[in-house]
């Protein structure tokens, strides 16, 4: 490996030391290096707080004159809630930057490097940029397409299917795959669900580590008729509770809830469901990055169906529950081939006893 990118390697480890605590930022990372030797490093931490580079630069002192710094997104050129760090790379006389990917944040995205290039500094820009990209697709989805990162997660057996007809088991796989789950919620800004799920099986959702957590992302639930009950587990544990509903939800049931300490939000309808479109607005207007769906059927084919899933991660244990067992997502029944939703494969492995597919549609 190049020394360049075995430095951007780096500073991509670094980054992802934030995955659980940089929300609403990016997770970012970097190294400053002289003369074949690290002497500074750092990663963005959690909002309103120095970002990466600066970090790096303190460490670094004096000795940052002449070194590059590797960083695994465009330095800031905007006053936000810290100063630019493109600023304090110029100030500390740094001569080379090499950039992984650019800031898809328009405040920034491409003035930062332009002001590198200005002050005399040598930019180079997209080493390892897929990585670096890997890292933030949620903030990149909410800064180019206004909309968060949607990541659903299913677990059903090999024949495709969630439960028995009776409703039967909550859990089909074994406790690695569901400690990854905790994994995915803990990246996450919100974990998505329908009333469905919440009458059925009383989920918490939220993320159970070993670690203590810097952060609970938002539990949101989208429950048209306001049906759910005060009981749910949902209020007995950390983190705050979104319930969105349509017009008519009773005033009274909606001001005991919001005694709970949800927060209550109506949303239009169509076609009988709370209007997607105008759900994810809402999610985006809250600066959610990366949003984890946990849903039933219902909800996860509605999602399919409307192309709002970015990534599937799908669990498999090796059973089989039969045809008359719950499925996946439902559907409406296919005439033609060309019409079945697709997915590109991206990763593939054993989680214990169990499979984990990881699936994209490709766009971001
Ligand atoms: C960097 N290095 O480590 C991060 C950056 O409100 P602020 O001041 O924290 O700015 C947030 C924006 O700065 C964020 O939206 C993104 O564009 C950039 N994040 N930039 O140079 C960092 N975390
Ligand atoms: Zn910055």
């Amino acid at each position: 490996m190049s020394a360049d990118r075995e430095y951007m390697t780096r500073a991509l480890a670094l980054a992802e030391k934030g995955l659980y605590s940089t929300d609403p930022n990016p997770r970012v990372g970097a190294v400053i290096v002289k003369d074949g030797q690290i002497i500074g490093e750092g990663y963005h931490v959690q909002a309103g707080t120095p970002h990466a580079e600066v970090h790096a630069l303190q460490q670094a002192g004096a000795a940052a004159r002449g070194a590059t710094c590797y960083v695994t997104l465009e330095p800031c050129s905007h006053f936000g809630r810290t100063p630019p760090c493109a600023d304090a790379l110029v100030k500390a006389g740094v001569a080379r930057v090499v950039v992984a990917m650019e800031d898809p944040n328009p405040l920034v995205s491409g003035q930062g490097i332009a002001r590198l290039r200005q002050a005399g500094i040598q930019v180079e820009v997209g080493l390892l940029a897929e990585k670096a990209a890997a890292l933030n697709p949620g903030f990149i989805s909410r800064m180019r397409r206004g909309r968060p990162w949607v990541r659903l997660k299913l677990a059903a057996s090999v024949d495709g299917r969630t439960a028995l007809a009776n409703g039967a088991s909550q859990w089909i796989t074994g406790p690695e795959a569901r400690a990854d789950v905790h994994h995915l919620r803990a990246r996450s800004s919100a974990i998505v669900t329908g009333i469905g799920t919440v009458l059925a099986d009383d989920p918490q959702l939220n993320p159970r580590l070993d670690e203590p957590l810097p952060r609970q992302p938002w539990r949101v639930i989208l429950d048209r008729e306001l049906r759910t009950p005060v009981q749910a587990r949902l209020f007995q544990t950390p983190g705050p509770v979104m319930i969105c509903h349509a017009a008519g939800a009773s005033r009274l049931h909606k001001a005991v809830l919001q005694e709970l300490g949800a927060d209550l939000e109506q949303l239009p309808e169509s076609q009988g469901a709370l209007d997607l479109t105008a759900f994810w607005h809402l999610l985006n207007s809250h600066e959610m990055n990366e949003v984890l769906v946990e849903a039933g059927p219902t909800l996860a084919g509605a999602l399919i169906m409307g192309g709002w899933v970015d990534e599937l991660v799908l669990y498999l244990a090796p059973k089989l529950l039969g045809p008359d067992a719950l499925p996946l997502a439902r559907l409406p029944v296919f005439e033609e081939l060309s019409q079945v939703p697709q997915f590109r494969l991206q990763d593939c492995r054993m989680l214990g006893n169990d499979a984990r597919l990881i699936m994209t549609t490709g766009h971001q």
